[in-house]
């Protein structure tokens, strides 16, 4: 998979170099290239924003840079995603989906975002990590390579893959617990130093669904697809 992300803060993203993301990359399972978006401006100060038709506070980001920046990265493959708090919810299924496609091109926007013909001409689909207010689509754009880079066969390790596989049932994970058996007093579930794997696979089960019909009930109704 390869990933292109346009953003005006490209060293915003030094997260992606570290621990399974960055080690992804080295080995080339995945490409992820940072645009930025200044670079495109026609302006002689590289200017990107400007004030918005009809008023109100604020900049929105430019349609020229932004139109120059996308073509210089599109193929016939790629899919466009603009972060956006107007976006589809980013949940497990769509990183699913997501993970599937050869190339992604993801849209940051910055002050009161960007100009609607950007969306019109090249956006095929908004999503969003949440309802909370941001400065900017850069931490969104993370959480989306992040949960699409960890769910590429290439990148899962043997490790990781079974953990995986906990997500997808929508449950929550059951209590873990590694050495000492004994840490200042407290203790590990004795079923779990009990060698008995039937016993440990049925405590974990229920753990997880009590966990998950406590905290999240939501994930067991909508099954979250
Ligand atoms: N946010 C809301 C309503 C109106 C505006 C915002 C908001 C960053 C460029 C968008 C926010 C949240 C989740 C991108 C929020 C996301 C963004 C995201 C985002 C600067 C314009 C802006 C949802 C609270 C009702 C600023 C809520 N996922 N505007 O945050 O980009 O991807």
């Amino acid at each position: 998979m390869k990933i292109d992300i346009l953003t005006l803060f490209p060293n915003s993203f030094v997260p992606l170099t570290e621990s399974i993301i960055g080690r992804a990359r080295e080995k080339n399972k995945v490409e992820i290239n940072l645009v930025d978006i200044r670079e495109f401006s026609l302006d002689k100060h590289k200017k990107c924003d400007d004030y918005i038709f009809g008023g109100g506070d604020g900049l929105l980001m430019m349609p020229q840079p932004l139109f120059d920046a996308i073509e210089s990265v599109k193929q016939d493959n790629s899919y466009i995603i603009y972060l956006s708090p107007k976006g589809n919810t980013l949940t497990q299924n769509k990183v699913q989906e997501l993970s599937t496609k050869e190339h992604l091109i993801l849209i940051c926007g910055h002050y009161e975002g960007i100009d609607q013909r950007v969306i019109d001409t090249f956006v095929d689909e908004e999503i969003s990590i949440g309802d909370y207010v941001l400065t900017g689509g850069e931490l969104p754009a993370m959480v989306l390579v992040d949960s699409v880079c960890r769910y590429l066969p290439e990148i899962l390790g043997n490790e990781n893959s079974a953990l995986n596989e906990t997500f997808t049932n929508n449950l929550l994970e059951y209590p873990q617990y590694t050495r000492p058996q004994n840490f200042r007093g407290l203790t590990v579930p004795e079923v779990l130093l009990s060698g008995n794997h039937q016993e440990i696979a049925k405590w974990r089960e229920q753990q997880s669904l009590e966990l998950t019909k406590k905290r999240r009930p939501d994930l067991l109704k909508n099954n979250n697809k």
